[in-house]
């Protein structure tokens, strides 16, 4: 059988029969050619329809979620969750609360999902969802109505053995511990390990908020390493100003870096003496306002809404925000100022036209589904210490995420070399370890 071929198909059945989920078929794109290799060596998977059924999620909800607005005025929003596939373990993925949630989206990011948890080498099946609701604007009152209304349908779904969300865009301690509080109410059980996320003080693990930054930080540091390079003094550009941006920041200070831009929805901001985290954090976390009152208070600093942040020259780039945010034109603008090394904190940050101009390059770049990891490999951290009824210390966490960060570049690059001969391929290497994991699971438990 002609492998390429078949998986072309596969491809064309996806398109098909998910019609207009443009980030769906992306995803699909990415990785259903670089399984060849795979198949090739296992032919067993192909006569199974494995590959077709990780293209089908098992099972995808969309409900109303109805609230009252501060005015009093009913608003109305769509929820989503889509439980992709469980093969390694109950089904697990962040929520999304932002204005361009659609289900495609809510696809793309299940089917990455699938991938990057069985890259973590942990228990953890694939699965995404959230909302197209802004929160930009709204009150805490608001903001707890909706989730409390969001979870009074998603309840039923959820459970520490089902399927346990987290954050994502949009979704932070703030709304994990509301949506936590109404699934207790409602199921009038304390199920710590039904969610993830959770602050410290009630079941949540230390370095679950630190983790995606951190860990994506940790990836590219490992890639650097094969180059004899490291983040000292090195300049840095990151995507976005939210969760992973800010502790990609602070690791990357830490590792004697320098990140000289950063950005929102509404443009980026250059501070060439090091972005100063602490306003970062005061402007984004605590007012939750605009990068721009950055340079108000800063007047070194320059924001403009002109143009991306990637026009600022970086030895390392790392794109914390948001999908297909970096495209053709940034690549080209990076790799003339020489930037070294690209790792995505976010999922699928870069366009496929990008990653083409990466590799051509020889530019050093690393996936979501494994850069990304260490956020997802922390939250089953917190399961596990959920479950024990245990608390580890921030060090013994970090460690631990470490360590499943040098795992996961070691096992892509084995797996690059072995399958493709060429160990920098770290998007092959990522799909075929994440492929064998779950293929070999599914294949054992059957037709379902
Ligand atoms: P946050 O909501 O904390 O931050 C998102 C940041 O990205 C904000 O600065 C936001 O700007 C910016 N942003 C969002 N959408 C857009 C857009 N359309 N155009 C430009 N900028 C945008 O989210 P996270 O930091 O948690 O998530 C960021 C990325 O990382 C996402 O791709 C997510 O899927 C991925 N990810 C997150 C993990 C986690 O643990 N949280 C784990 C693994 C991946 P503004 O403030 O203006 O909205
Ligand atoms: O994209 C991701 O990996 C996340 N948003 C984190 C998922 C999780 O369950 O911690």
């Amino acid at each position: 059988m002609d492998v390429s071929a078949y998986l072309e198909t596969v491809y064309t059945e996806v398109c098909r029969r998910n019609p207009g989920e443009a980030e769906f078929h992306q995803a699909a794109a990415e990785v259903l050619p670089s399984l060849a290799p795979a198949l090739d060596r296992h032919p067993e998977y192909l006569g199974t329809g494995i590959v077709e059924r990780l293209c089908e999620p098992e099972r995808q909800l969309i409900f109303r979620v109805p609230w009252l607005d501060d005015r009093g005025d009913v608003q109305v929003n769509r929820g989503f969750r889509v439980e992709f596939n469980s093969a390694l373990g109950p089904y697990k993925g962040g929520l999304r609360f932002h204005p361009s949630v659609n289900l495609g989206i809510v696809k793309f990011l299940g089917f990455e999902q699938i991938f990057k948890n069985a890259l973590t080498g942990m228990a953890i099946g694939g699965g995404k969802g959230g909302a197209d609701f802004e929160p930009k604007g709204r009150s805490d009152a608001e903001i707890m109505r909706f989730c409390q209304s969001f979870m009074t349908e998603l309840y039923r779904h959820l459970g520490e053995h089902t399927d346990v969300p987290a954050g994502d865009i949009g979704v932070g301690a703030r709304e994990i511990g509301y949506l936590f509080g109404q699934y207790k109410r409602i199921t009038n059980r304390y199920e710590s390990g039904v969610l993830t996320g959770k602050p410290v003080a009630w079941g949540g693990s230390h370095a679950r908020t630190e983790a995606t930054g951190y860990g994506t930080v940790y990836f590219a540091q490992e890639m650097l390493a094969t180059r004899g390079h490291d983040f000292g003094d090195r300049h840095v550009v990151v995507s976005g100003s939210g969760n992973v941006a800010v502790y990609a920041i602070e690791k990357v200070h830490a590792l004697g870096g320098r990140v000289v831009a950063c950005s929102d929805s509404s443009g980026y901001l250059v501070d060439e003496d090091g972005i100063d985290l602490d306003l970062v954090k005061e402007i984004k976390q605590v007012r939750r306002s605009r990068i721009s009152t950055y340079a108000e208070a800063k007047p070194t600093a320059r924001f403009s809404s002109r143009g991306t942040v990637y026009d600022v020259p970086c030895d390392i780039a790392l794109p914390c925000a948001t999908q297909n945010e970096l495209r053709h034109d940034d690549a080209v603008a990076l790799v003339k100022n020489g930037t070294l090394a690209v790792a995505e904190g976010a999922n699928m940050p870069c366009t496929p036209e990008a990653v083409e101009v990466f590799r051509e390059a020889g530019v050093l770049y690393g996936p979501g589904k494994a850069a990304n990891a260490g956020g997802v490999a922390t939250s089953a951290l917190e399961m596990q210490q959920n479950a024990a009824r245990d608390s580890w210390t921030f060090d013994q966490t970090e460690s631990r995420l470490a360590s499943v960060m040098r795992t996961v570049h070691a096992q892509c690059r084995v797996n690059a070399e072995e399958y493709g001969g060429n160990p920098d391929n770290y998007v092959l290497g990522a799909n075929v370890t994440g492929f064998l994991r779950v293929a070999e699971a599914m294949a054992a438990q059957g037709v379902i």
